[in-house]
């Protein structure tokens, strides 16, 4: 299914019900009271998280939702019905803006978020008896439900994500250590959006996403740009695929760096790996004197993967 990662949906809660204005008809009983029934609450629209989507497409394509209106009230005091509430299923990491701000994410399944809140059942004539006037005719209407027009963004939920430069084996690794078959190709920009995959352990799963290709510039929109890593802002930890077959490999990790400062500077907060790829394209292993965790590997040849599974297990990303 398509990968998107934006959608704008109109959300509108269900009208309420009017409320009746009747009177009591019975045999022998003259000028019997009011009876009309109120009318029944507008249904709400809420959001609802559903861990097997992965994607706002379903939003996309349909961008209208209406929760059931609330039925009338009728005499003999009978209430109308209220309306039915619409749930609309979003995959988890989603954020909602009404007038570009923030109004609640989804990060859990099932989790819910109101949205358009249905309107008041009106009341009927039954509620209007005064002292003073016995058989009032006179019942409220229901009232509208609320109706926005509201921004979901989508920012996937992943443990740990590997970036890098295209083509230098992100994907490959991926499929190295976890159960995804993302496409690899030998040339950049195969990824255009980011794949999940799994890595399991005897305790838990840890999500990684392996993200699009970023090259120098792409705060400035060159590439894929920085569109994708809003997806990473969740992460708990960055894995930095180098290329180490390629002229200057040191050169990569500052570019990577600098991209990360430029798009959100909290994203060099994350503890993070930085793995040298590609070992079996080099006849002698450089030595760099990073700072950091490193690691040397093949995600091709599946050299060094345990090491890299093992210090990702220990590492406290939960
Ligand atoms: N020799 C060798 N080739 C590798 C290794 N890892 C990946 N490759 C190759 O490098 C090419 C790119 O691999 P991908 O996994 O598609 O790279 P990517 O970083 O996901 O690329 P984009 O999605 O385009 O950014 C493919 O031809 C892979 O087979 C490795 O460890 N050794
Ligand atoms: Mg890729």
């Amino acid at each position: 299914m398509k990968f998107v990662d934006e959608a704008t949906i109109y959300v509108e809660g269900g009208a309420g019900g009017n409320g009746c204005i009747s009177f009591r008809r019975e045999k022998f009983v003259p000028r019997g009271g009011p009876d009309g029934g109120d009318g029944g609450d507008g249904g709400s629209v809420y959001l609802i998280g559903e861990k097997r989507l992965q994607t706002l497409y379903d939003l996309q394509i349909k961008p209208h939702y209406k929760a059931g209106r609330g039925m009338h009230g009728k005499g003999k005091g009978m209430d109308g019905k209220s309306g039915e509430d619409k749930y609309i299923p979003v995959p988890l990491g989603v954020e909602v803006y009404r007038n570009g701000k923030l109004i609640g994410e989804i990060l859990g399944h099932k989790q819910v978020l109101l949205v358009a809140k249905g309107g008041k059942g009106g009341r009927g004539n039954r509620h209007f008896v005064t002292p003073t006037n016995q058989a009032p005719r006179i019942a409220e209407v229901g009232k509208p439900g609320e109706k926005f027009k509201l921004k979901i963004i989508l920012k996937l939920i992943s443990q740990i994500g590997i970036v890098g430069f295209p083509n230098a084996g992100k994907s490959t690794l991926l499929k190295a250590m976890t159960n995804a078959h993302p496409e690899i190709a030998s040339y950049p920009f195969t990824t255009l959006t980011p794949n999940l995959g799994v890595l399991k352990d005897d305790f838990r799963n840890i999500i990684i996403a392996d993200m699009p290709g970023i090259i120098e510039g792409a705060h400035l929109g060159r590439g894929l740009g920085v569109r994708f890593l809003r997806h990473i802002e969740r992460t708990k930890m960055l894995i930095l695929l180098i290329d180490i077959s390629m002229p200057d490999p040191m050169r990569q990790y500052q570019i990577l760096l600098d991209e990360f400062r430029m798009y959100n500077p909290e994203l060099l907060k994350k503890p993070r790996i930085v793995v040298f790829n590609k070992i079996d394209l080099v006849e002698t292993l450089p030595q760099f004197n990073l700072n950091e965790k490193v690691f040397y590997i093949s995600a091709l040849k599946n050299k060094g993967i345990d090491e890299l599974k093992k210090a990702i297990r220990n590492e406290n990303i939960d």
